[in-house]
């Protein structure tokens, strides 16, 4: 018999939705068409970035464009709402990428953002870790690694202990035996100074998650098309 199901992707951002949830995360979402402000400036973005360009995201008439990411959403959150924040936001978004086995123009997002008093490093790391763990599995290991974004300082690249092979080296892990899951670091002072939030007496952490290669991993899937096809 036929029987109707959720698409993975559904399925994939319910369960992470939930265990962020249980940490205290509330879940907002916002427009998927954006202003350049709200895409770029606010999030710290220099003016002469080449996410900005015409080449990488879908610009509409005037000041507007398709979202690259759901950080506008933790920007809206954070003008609306004073400190302490604690909230996660799923949705699409799109960058004009040539498709291939991992890079479509549309795809899904989970971002994260704490912002309080005394908010650390290590706060990131153990709500990351509670994630990893709840969501791969109590013996998955975590790891840091610096990186660049130009909406946190620091930031770091998270990588968990390779799933298929359990991190002796395989195909999946380009024989590193470490996959690259998600971007994060502390929020950045021109960030908060922007939705009016005193950079002195606030810090904040966040996070992003690309949906579809947690998906792909979890399910083994390897080919990125393979999730919107009929
Ligand atoms: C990422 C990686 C690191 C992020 C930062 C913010 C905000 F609005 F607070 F500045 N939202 N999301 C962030 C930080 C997103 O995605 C790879």
């Amino acid at each position: 018999v036929y029987r109707g199901r959720l698409h993975p992707i559904t399925r994939v951002t319910k369960e992470i939705l939930e265990i962020f949830q249980h940490l205290g995360f509330q879940s907002f979402t916002g427009p998927e068409i954006e202003t350049e402000y709200y895409n770029f400036q606010a999030l710290n973005f220099p003016p002469d970035h080449p996410a900005r360009d015409i080449q990488d995201s879908f610009h509409l008439e005037g000041e507007y464009l398709l979202r690259t990411q759901t950080s506008p959403v933790q920007i809206r959150v954070m003008e609306r709402y004073p400190p302490p924040v604690r909230m996660i936001s799923p949705g699409r978004c799109f960058r004009r990428d040539t498709p291939d086995a991992t890079h479509l123009p549309m795809f899904h997002q989970i971002e994260g953002l704490a912002v309080d008093e005394n908010i650390r490093f290590t706060d990131l790391k153990g709500v990351l870790e509670e994630f990893v763990h709840a969501f791969f599995g109590e013996d998955v290991k975590m790891r840091f690694t610096p990186s660049y974004f130009p909406f946190t300082e620091p930031s770091a690249e998270v990588s968990i202990s390779c799933i298929i092979c359990a991190g002796k080296g395989c195909r999946t892990c380009s024989f590193t035996g470490w996959l690259e899951i998600l971007g994060a670091g502390m929020v950045h002072p021109n960030v908060l100074k922007v939705v009016g939030c005193d950079p002195e007496k606030y810090t904040g952490f966040a996070f992003g998650m690309g949906i579809e290669r947690i998906t792909m991993l979890k399910f083994g899937i390897n080919d990125i098309r393979l999730l919107y096809e009929n």
